[in-house]
């Protein structure tokens, strides 16, 4: 066992790889690709867009060090049995859920929006968990899964930083995990969501966990193993 620190805020963040999971939020086509529903909301998904090539890095050096992957997907079922009405009907989309745009029906489980970017692929062994939800616990069996592989420590990157990726950390914390959200492996349509959401999860010592750049968690873990 290796304990490693990674020079975070608001102060080190120590972890064990082999307790240790990635969660890597909703690196969906529906949210990072135009024609998806994050599009269809409004949004302009090129700030999303961006932060691919980060999270890729931050994947292969957690493949390398053999810490767990797990990758969630946001999405329904086909016949929307799992979508509340209050998700679909709110607001005025351009698409609701279940609606077709360009990548199919927008938000629905196997649909091409709803797949994961192609450079983030998921690997055979590689968990991916399908959530109805904002928060990956919310009818899912992850917490089961942590457990069964005495996972302690959860490292966070995906999209959106305010929605999805914040619910699910704070859903993280009250189950007991000690949580390091990877400030420029997450983004959000909002510059101003993104500054807030980090600066709220380390204030009052860390009340929901830590944040610190991808560089020092290349540094606390070393170089990528080939
Ligand atoms: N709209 C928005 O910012 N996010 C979502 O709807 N889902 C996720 O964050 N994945």
């Amino acid at each position: 066992m290796t304990l490693h620190s990674v020079a975070a805020l608001p102060f080190p963040y120590s972890f064990e790889p082999e307790h240790t999971a990635l969660i890597i939020i909703d690196m969906q086509r529906d949210f990072v690709e135009p024609g998806g529903f994050g599009a269809s909301l409004g949004n302009d998904v090129g700030r999303l867009t961006a932060i691919v090539p980060t999270v890729q890095r931050l994947l292969e050096l957690c493949r390398s060090h053999g810490i767990a992957v797990i990758h969630t997907r946001e999405g329904h079922r086909a016949d929307l049995g799992d979508c509340p009405p209050a998700k679909r009907l709110r607001g005025a989309p351009s698409l609701r859920i279940g609606d077709t745009g360009p990548m199919g029906r927008v938000l629905i489980t196997g649909e091409p929006g709803n797949d994961i970017v192609a450079e983030l692929a998921p690997r055979p062994g590689e968990l991916v968990i399908d959530k109805p939800g904002k928060g990956a616990f919310y009818a899912t069996p992850l917490e089961q899964v942590l457990r069964a592989r005495a996972v302690t420590h959860l490292l966070f990157a995906g999209v959106t930083t305010e929605v999805c990726v914040q619910t699910t950390m704070r859903e993280a914390n009250d189950r007991g995990y000690e949580c390091l959200l990877v400030e420029d492996a997450t983004e959000s349509y909002f510059a101003a969501f993104k500054t807030a959401t980090l600066e709220m999860v380390r204030a009052q010592g860390a009340i929901v966990g830590w944040t610190a750049p991808l560089a020092a968690v290349e540094e606390a873990l070393g170089p990528v193993v080939v």
